[in-house]
């Protein structure tokens, strides 16, 4: 007898919550496809879920948080980030990733992201960036290209991008990696090694938006946009990350940009700090701890400068 398909389980069912499926995500939207990678990366991991966290801000792709059978935080507008640090900071034990949009990390959360990454925080962050605001309709947002229609750009964007990985990369993550929602094996690869590294993780992953972005832009058919990603993509790792940028209709770079050798996290840190040694030491004392486990952003550039060489990856049916 054929088993009815509400019977079948599927392999990942184990690390959803199955009972608030159907999801609200659009038929051709990438989100789905990126959760999918990071349950993935957990499976072949093995990590255990009782120490994983998943938080999330507002918007489609924050929606994830509510799907993910493990502690997880759907927390307001652009302050996933100080949540997670939070939970981080009081929490060590736990692996905790923030998944959420390109404008809830980016515009309203900008200031939070880029204080997390100064100072180590030991956090993965994975932001889908499908160049808009999906759950409110399309507006602008700081990662859309230039030229691109939304419902507050209707002549074309006037307003230069960001560069994530850039930004990123120069305000002290220690991993750096941008893929989009084709790429799922190395995606799901480099989602493992985030979880694996301790320090401020990011990873950018670009995905289409066909109710928002796309129909308003020529990408109305998710799988054209699929194939535009796979045939713009130069897969290559340790590019310069200033370098990365996202123009209309030209080739971008995806791939490992950085991946800094271990060094102290913020937590670390601010462990330290708590300590009884360091609160009953002296004041002179207590400024060589801190100068002592100081995380210099000079010495942090310096390394940046000097990472490998861009190495080519995959060849010819490798692109995914
Ligand atoms: C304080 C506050 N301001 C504005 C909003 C409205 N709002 C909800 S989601 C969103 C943008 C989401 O965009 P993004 O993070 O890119 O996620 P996507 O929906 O594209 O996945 C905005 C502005 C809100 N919920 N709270
Ligand atoms: S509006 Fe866009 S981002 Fe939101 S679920 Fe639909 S396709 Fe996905």
């Amino acid at each position: 007898m054929i088993a009815n398909s509400h019977d079948l389980e599927h392999p990942m069912d184990k690390y959803l919550r199955t009972d608030r499926l159907p999801h609200v995500w659009c038929p051709g939207c990438g989100i789905g496809t990126v959760l999918s990678c990071y349950l993935h990366a957990v499976d072949n991991l093995g990590l255990d879920k009782d120490k994983l966290v998943m938080v999330s801000g507002i918007g489609c792709t924050g929606r994830a948080a509510g799907y993910v059978d493990m502690d997880s935080f759907h927390t307001t507008h652009g302050r996933a980030i100080p949540f997670a640090i939070g939970l981080k900071a009081m929490k060590p034990e736990l692996n905790v990733t923030v998944f959420s949009g390109d404008g809830d990390l980016f515009a309203i959360g900008g200031n939070h992201i880029i204080h997390a990454a100064r100072r180590n925080a030991d956090i993965n962050v994975i932001c889908i960036n499908n160049y808009n605001y999906g759950m409110t309709g399309g507006q602008l947002a700081p990662t859309t290209p230039e030229t691109a229609y939304t419902t507050t750009s209707p002549y074309g964007n006037i307003e230069p991008p960001f560069n994530l990985v850039g930004l990123m990369a120069v305000s002290g993550a220690v991993y750096v990696a941008r893929w989009t929602s084709i790429h799922v094996r190395r995606l799901t690869k480099s989602i493992e090694e985030a979880l694996e590294k301790r320090g401020f993780c990011f990873i950018e992953v670009l995905a289409p938006c066909p109710t928002a972005f796309g129909r308003r832009n020529e990408m109305r058919d998710p799988v054209e946009s699929l194939k535009y990603f796979k045939e713009q993509a130069i897969v290559k790792n340790f590019v310069n990350p200033l370098e990365a940028t996202i123009e209309p209709n030209k080739k971008f770079y995806v791939g490992k940009f950085v991946d800094l050798e271990e060094e102290m996290t913020f937590e670390d840190r601010l462990w330290l700090m708590t300590s009884e040694e360091f609160l009953k030491a002296p004041s002179k004392k207590r400024k060589e701890m801190i100068l002592g486990v100081r995380r210099h952003v000079k010495e942090h550039m310096e390394v940046l400068l000097h990472t490998p060489e861009p190495t080519e990856e995959g060849g010819k049916g490798e692109g995914v």
